[in-house]
């Protein structure tokens, strides 16, 4: 893609509205236009790396099992009545009225609307586990919508919900979703802590927030630092292997406020290892056994012949959140730099031709790149403007593809100047370079990597 033709409307400084550097950087690179409080449109660049978000989520939620569905953004009032939220989740609910007076709402999760699509259908047991999940809009009239897309009122949230027979299986679903958000945040180059949290409206008494550590971040933690040295790389998805994993976490004290208790805390952890910070919430999940299927009356068949109610949670992974929570743990703001994680960077490398007026060969040259980029399924972004270099380098380094190769008087022959964004200066040939990117891909092999939107090959 060539910068000319894109629509990336870079800001010369930052703007003041944006208090943490996410929300600065995703204004500054034109990741995002705010339409109004708390509602933003999605501008190509932010767009992109949204749904390379998204496709890794998807993947790890199939990968155990998990059907992806569409529920509608709009619900009618009447299951929430049943389940008895319709009352109890007050003011952040967006209520609309439709032609024929009848009470409809902007769902704000989907917890109704997916237990009367079960129990219109699954009749026994012998149809469960059910797990199914939706990546839609949400919203939530936030009363202090802020931190742009970090706390919005509308936003993107993948939403997952497990039918279960027994306590027993539904623990054996909740692990699951565990394990799953453990391997899809790693795959965004992130470590999300999962902590013991409260409940809230969605209700249950299990319940883990993933957490990842930024000063920025709404949560206030309370955890022994050697959460982190933990990893679940050889969890296999059966029950026991599960259970052992999720008991390696919650051996280690990890808490958000609302569950903080000082004399606790300091019992349980040694001074050395206590670690009080803050933290961006990325993921949450709830047990809450029958809540909604008792008042909705979704039941099954038992073996013996008895009916009981299906055992339920539900599964969130802020999308949305998720963008701005990479540049919180990414974002070089003292240098202005961004590396996006490759799994989800809007470009695989940026080309940066120094082009003077009378001398167009560092621009034929980045074509001829690019062509063979894209025959290995790299996506570059080509600076094919008339800039200055050094203001040329400053848009690229924000824009944040984690590779950068520059094309100027001193890559003649076959060395080209290349590094990693915001390191060091390498001179390799072109192969060589597209063997580093492959290697780097194919750390996150499921990831569909390019995404040419126009080829260049015809510019002069
Ligand atoms: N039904 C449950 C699980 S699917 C649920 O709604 N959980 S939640 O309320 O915790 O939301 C799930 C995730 O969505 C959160 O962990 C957070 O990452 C994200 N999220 C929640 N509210 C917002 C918001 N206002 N703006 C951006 N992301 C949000």
């Amino acid at each position: 893609m060539l910068l000319s033709n894109s629509f990336i409307p870079i800001l010369k400084n930052n703007p003041s509205e944006a208090k943490i550097k996410s929300h600065q950087l995703m204004l500054r690179v034109g990741m995002i236009k705010q339409a109004s409080a708390g509602i933003y449109s999605w501008l190509p660049l932010g767009f992109k790396v949204m749904k390379k978000i998204e496709q890794i989520v998807r993947e790890e939620q199939n990968k155990i099992g998990a059907q992806e569905i569409l529920m509608p953004t709009i619900q009618s009032s009447e299951i929430w009545k049943e389940s008895g939220r319709y009352d109890d989740y007050g003011e952040e609910m967006l209520r609309i009225t439709d032609r024929q007076n009848r009470e409809m709402l902007y769902g704000p999760t989907n917890e109704e609307q997916v237990t009367e699509i079960f129990r219109s259908s699954i009749k026994s047991y012998k149809s469960l586990p059910q797990l199914m999940y939706h990546i839609q809009w949400k919203f939530r009239d936030e009363i202090r919508p802020r931190f742009g897309i970090m706390r919005g009122r509308e936003f993107y949230m993948k939403d997952a919900y497990s039918f279960d027979v027994s306590d027993e299986e539904a623990f054996f679903s909740y692990n699951k979703f565990f394990l799953s958000y453990l391997k899809t945040f790693k795959r965004l180059d992130l470590t999300a802590i999962p902590m013991a949290a409260d409940t809230g409206p969605i209700g249950g008494n299990l319940s883990h927030e993933f957490i990842i550590l930024a000063d920025t971040g709404e949560s206030k933690i309370f955890t022994d630092k050697r959460i982190f040295d933990l990893n679940s790389d050889d969890t296999q998805l059966e029950k026991s292997s599960l259970e052992e994993m999720r008991k390696k976490y919650e051996q280690f004290y990890a808490v958000t406020d609302e569950k903080f208790n000082k004399d606790e805390f300091e019992k349980i952890v040694s001074k050395e290892n206590q670690l009080i910070t803050k933290g961006i919430e990325v993921g949450h999940i709830f047990y809450f056994g029958d809540k909604y299927s008792k008042p909705m009356n979704a039941s099954v068949d038992l073996p013996g012949g008895k009916k009981d109610f299906v055992k339920m949670g539900s599964y969130g992974i802020g999308v949305s959140r998720l963008v701005g929570a990479i540049i919180e743990a990414k974002y070089d703001e003292k240098n202005e730099i961004m590396k996006w994680p490759l799994s989800v960077a809007p470009y695989d490398i940026a080309l940066i031709p120094m082009i003077n007026k009378n001398d167009n060969s560092a621009l034929v040259k980045a074509n001829n790149i690019y062509s063979e980029l894209l025959k290995n399924n790299i996506d570059a972004l080509i600076d094919d403007t008339d800039e200055n270099f050094s203001s040329k380098i400053k848009k690229m380094n924000l824009i944040g593809a984690p590779y950068q190769i520059i094309i100027g008087k001193k890559s003649e022959g076959d060395l080209l100047e290349f590094k990693e964004t915001g390191g060091e200066t390498q001179n390799l040939p072109l192969n060589k370079i597209i063997e580093i990117i492959r290697q780097d891909q194919a750390t996150n092999p499921d990831q569909p990597r390019c995404h040419p939107g126009r080829v260049v090959g015809a510019a002069t």
